[in-house]
């Protein structure tokens, strides 16, 4: 299928869902996990580090992961492809729904309104173990991690790490998003991390994957578009016959 078919299907969409993976982000110079492999994050593997256990094993180690990260995010900007959601969504409310697997706020810092936060934000922290009246008493004690000083309970970063549940209003607007559509446009992800993924097979209208690689959705979809974000969408997205 070609840029021009999918354009076509873009203009006749009444509902879009649009599920965006790291790659969304890669051009405003966040690493991929899939780069992760071998960029920047090649000593940490995620899915080793993103997980509870690892952060009650090692809270210091994580914790700094996550602030470096964090740091980096805090120095990027939104790319062309976040702006071309952004500006659709407010040409056409209500008419394309972001669900993003990204943690990093950048759809929202676009100007996307209603974004569906599938795996949370690195941007916020969050009690590890429940909150009891001494952690809410006073600020937490600053540190790697900031903890209460009273009972030790440790600040976390408010993402969804591996094992977690997503956060279940979230993933049922998510849902609800893919049975509605009749276009999903699966942007910058490799398929793999779930139940995200599946979201992707759940979409009632066409699926098209916009991904300069290969990716374990492409089998899927109905059209699969190779290049990048911040280049496809531009040109998906600008209303022109
Ligand atoms: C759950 C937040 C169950 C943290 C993330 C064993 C135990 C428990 C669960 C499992 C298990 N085995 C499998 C599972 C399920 C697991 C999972 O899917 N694992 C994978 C590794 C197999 N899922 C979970 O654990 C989920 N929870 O299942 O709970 C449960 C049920 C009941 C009760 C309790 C529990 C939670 C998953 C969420 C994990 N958190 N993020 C953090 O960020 O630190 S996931 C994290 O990795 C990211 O958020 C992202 O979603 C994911 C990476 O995926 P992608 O976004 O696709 O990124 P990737 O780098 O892989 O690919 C980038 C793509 O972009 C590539 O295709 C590339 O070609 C492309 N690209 C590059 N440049 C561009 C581009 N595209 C466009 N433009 C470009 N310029």
């Amino acid at each position: 299928m070609t840029l021009a078919t999918v354009r076509g299907w873009v203009r006749d969409a009444s509902r879009i869902a649009l599920l965006s993976g790291a790659g969304m982000s890669a051009e405003s110079g966040v690493p991929t996990f899939r780069d992760a492999q071998t960029g920047l994050w090649a000593r940490f593997r995620p899915e080793d580090l993103a997980t509870e256990d690892a952060f009650r094993a090692n809270p210091a180690n994580v914790w700094d992961w996550y602030a470096m990260r964090r740091e980096m995010v805090a120095k990027v900007a939104p790319n062309a492809g976040h702006a071309a959601v952004a500006a659709f969504q407010q040409r056409h409310p209500g008419r394309l729904t972001v669900v993003t697997q990204n943690v990093d706020g950048l759809h929202q810092r676009a100007g996307s309104p209603g974004v569906l936060p599938l795996h949370g934000s690195i941007l916020e922290d969050k009690w590890l173990d429940a909150p009891r009246p001494c952690c809410i008493a006073q600020p937490p004690v600053e540190g790697h991690p900031p903890r209460c000083a009273v009972c030790g309970n440790l600040r976390r970063p408010a993402v969804v790490w591996f094992g977690e549940m997503l956060p279940v209003a979230v993933l049922a607007a998510a849902e609800a998003a893919a049975h509605a559509c009749d276009l999903m446009l699966v942007v910058g992800t490799s398929g793999v991390v779930h139940p995200a993924a599946g979201l992707a097979r759940a979409a009632a209208g066409r699926m098209v994957v916009l991904n300069p690689e290969p990716s374990d959705l492409d089998d899927a979809a109905q059209a699969v578009l190779r290049g990048t974000a911040a280049t496809l969408l531009p040109q998906l997205l600008d209303d022109n016959p």
